[in-house]
């Protein structure tokens, strides 16, 4: 079970998928996408109502959380987006027209590694044949304009994109699920923190994709709507990475809407814990942060109902 009132370690979040999993074996599915350098499972939960029972298939929207391991508050996220879907019958209907794809932690053995050496830790644990240091940005390692920006060479750097695009086994991961089954995505929702902050594509360049007004309108439908809910004063931000952030290339972000043709791809980046904690927010503001992203996850549902 999880509570939302303390951080989980990496075994906990699996367990809760495979519990789940077990329990609900008619919407939730587990699906083991990849594993990490360290040999941890990278879990996927699918929920589903079922396949379509038109001609048209369902839309989907995949999220992942966890990318930067430091960010603590997006794994939880993600797990209640799952416990709401799946526990909450208040919620059914938002897994019947429209299938959901959920990773809560892409990076386990940062996570862990920030769980028990070092709590700001950001990369991924592998060392790269021949570098210095351990770790790549995994957020920098994403096959889409990699290098042009914002990222670094140097495997000591913070924003090293590593040796090569998609050299690392938790980038592939996703990659290869969304080529292989990325047909009817409809959303790309990728959790970061912090910031408070709606951002879509492109990061790589201070440059606009041809439906950035879609974009920008449906990132400020869910940024007002966890606005509104918000207990916490969150005030979300909403325009492309580059332009509101910083350019930085190779983020997942930019290559799930180009190579896996998903048109709203998001990078959220979720509220931080006050000065001078930041990335470690502290534990008792898991709950009104997770509620009121669910109610941001809400308005990106209804929109993708509608519309596909
Ligand atoms: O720098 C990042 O990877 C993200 N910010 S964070 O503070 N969570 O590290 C922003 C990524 C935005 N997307 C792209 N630049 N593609
Ligand atoms: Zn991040």
């Amino acid at each position: 079970q999880v509570t939302f009132s303390s951080f989980m370690r990496h075994s906990e979040h699996m367990a809760y998928l495979r519990r789940l999993a077990a329990d609900y074996p008619n919407i939730a599915t587990v699906e083991k996408i990849g594993e990490s350098y360290e040999g941890r499972d990278i879990l996927m939960l699918k929920i589903s109502s079922g396949p379509s029972e038109t001609s048209t298939p369902k839309p989907g929207i995949l999220i992942d959380a966890g990318i930067h391991c430091r960010e603590w508050i997006a794994p939880p996220v993600a797990l209640y987006i799952i416990q709401q879907l799946v526990q909450n019958s208040a919620n059914a209907h938002m897994y019947a027209n429209v299938d959901w794809y959920i990773v809560p932690n892409l990076n386990p053995d940062g996570y862990e590694f920030t769980q028990s050496n070092n709590r700001l830790w950001r990369k991924n644990r592998r060392l790269t044949e021949g570098a210095q240091c351990i770790g790549t940005d995994l957020n920098r390692n994403f096959g889409y304009y990699w290098m042009h920006a914002g990222a670094s060479q140097d495997s000591c750097s913070e924003i090293y994109a590593g040796p090569e695009a998609f050299s690392e086994p938790e980038s592939q991961a996703i990659r290869d699920w969304v080529l292989a089954n990325g047909e009817n995505l409809q959303l790309y929702l990728s959790f970061h923190s912090y910031g408070e902050m709606m951002l879509y594509p492109w990061g790589y360049a201070p440059e606009l994709p041809e439906n950035h007004e879609d974009l920008h309108y449906v990132g400020q439908l869910a940024a007002t709507a966890i606005d509104q809910a918000s207990t916490i004063n969150s005030q979300y931000r909403v325009n492309s990475s580059a332009i509101l952030l910083y350019e930085a290339a190779g983020g997942s972000d930019d290559w799930v809407k180009a190579e896996g043709k998903v048109d709203l791809s998001y990078c959220v980046e979720l509220p931080d814990g006050d000065a001078p904690f930041f990335f470690m927010i502290p534990a008792r503001q898991i709950l009104p942060a997770v509620r009121e992203t669910f109610e941001g996850v809400k308005a990106f549902h209804a929109y993708i109902e509608e519309n596909f």
